[in-house]
């Protein structure tokens, strides 16, 4: 029987599916696999994991044909070394977009609203003491620049059209969609009242969001960061929102998780969540089988269900 290491706190139901056909190693977490003697990693064909499988590990795993890891981003796994090494990366890609995209409109409602802090001022008692809480801004006929038109980006634009924005959109290259392209993020962003950003993190957008673009946008807009916390720099960020050179933040990621900036704690103009775009129960078991699903078909077709666009060079 083929062995399948699984790293991390995964649904009961992806280690029961996968012992029908494998014979299945769990580990609780980084720490465990680093503590792990060689030997118990010698004979391990495929790897499940919450987006980690960096380079070290990678080489302590001699015969590993096949990483399918939880999330559609796969920033924390070494795709490069990975491909010259002959081993495939599977993925969980379009079965969060929808939640993913619902939690990016929940935030910037919940931004341009003040829901958060609205909320503070009812319990505590400032509606008595003080008479109505102060008028926000509507949503409606703003313009929204989204950045990174892929799958999710592109859910969030159909969504947005139901609530009267006009979307438009910067990524490397132009797509099929009727949206106003910009090739040039600074432009959309001085052109936008509030930006999107639901990228991949990784090298290629460390800090896309600089200080730049989020002076561009300006004090009387918004910025929402469903993507990475590295696509965002954070300390510029945190400088603009207390300076006022930036209106409001909703965010959903960070620099260096689960650590988040004190100083955005005392913002009103602020709404922060815990990474959380895709965590109900519906969406993560549907992640969880795509999981279990692209070490299934890797190992009856050698393709898994859904490979990053890295792994085609390796597969039939
Ligand atoms: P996708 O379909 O691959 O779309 C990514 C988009 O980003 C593409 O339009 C791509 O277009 C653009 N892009 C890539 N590199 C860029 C760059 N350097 N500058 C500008 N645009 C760039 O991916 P997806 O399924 O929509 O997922 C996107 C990301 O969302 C994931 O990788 C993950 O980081 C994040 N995510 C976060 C959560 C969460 O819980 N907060 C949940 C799910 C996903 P071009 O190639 O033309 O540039
Ligand atoms: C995951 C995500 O929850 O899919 C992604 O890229 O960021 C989230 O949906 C996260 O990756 C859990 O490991």
């Amino acid at each position: 029987m083929k062995q399948v290491l699984v790293v991390g706190n995964f649904f009961p139901s992806v280690l029961d599916d996968l012992k029908k056909d494998f014979d299945v190693t769990h580990m609780k977490d980084k720490d465990a696999v680093k503590a792990a003697p060689d030997a118990d990693l010698a004979e391990i064909e495929a790897l499940a994991s919450f987006g980690w499988a960096p380079k070290k590990l990678i080489e302590r795993l001699p015969k590993l044909k096949l990483i399918s890891s939880f999330g559609v981003g796969y920033d924390g796994v070494d795709v490069g070394f990975a491909t010259k090494k002959g081993i495939v990366v599977g993925h969980t890609p379009d079965v969060l977009n929808d939640d993913v995209a619902n939690c990016a409109i929940a935030l910037l409602l919940a931004t341009t609203r003040r829901l958060v802090a609205q909320d503070k001022y009812l319990r505590e008692g400032r509606w008595v003491s003080e008479g109505n809480a102060p008028l926000t801004h509507t949503i409606r006929g703003k313009v929204v620049g989204i950045v990174g038109l892929g799958r999710i980006g592109l859910a969030i634009a159909e969504k947005l059209s139901v609530f009267g924005c006009e979307t438009v959109y910067h990524s490397r290259s132009k797509k099929d969609a009727p949206h106003r392209y910009y090739g040039d993020l600074v432009a959309m962003a001085r052109d936008a009242d509030a930006l999107i950003v639901i990228t991949p993190g990784g090298a290629e957008t460390e800090k896309l969001i600089d200080r730049q673009v989020i002076e561009a946008l300006g004090p009387e807009s918004t910025l929402i960061n469903v993507a990475r916390g590295s696509v965002c720099d954070e300390a510029e960020l945190v400088k603009a929102l207390a300076d006022g050179r930036l209106g409001s933040a909703g965010l959903d990621v960070f620099e260096e998780e689960p650590k988040v900036p004190e100083a955005l704690f005392a913002m009103d103009n602020v709404v922060l969540t815990p990474h959380v775009a895709s965590a109900t129960w519906e969406t993560r078991q549907a992640m969880a089988d795509l999981v279990v699903e692209n070490v299934t078909t890797f190992f009856e077709t050698g393709r898994p269900k859904a490979p990053v666009p890295e792994s085609e060079e390796l597969l039939p």
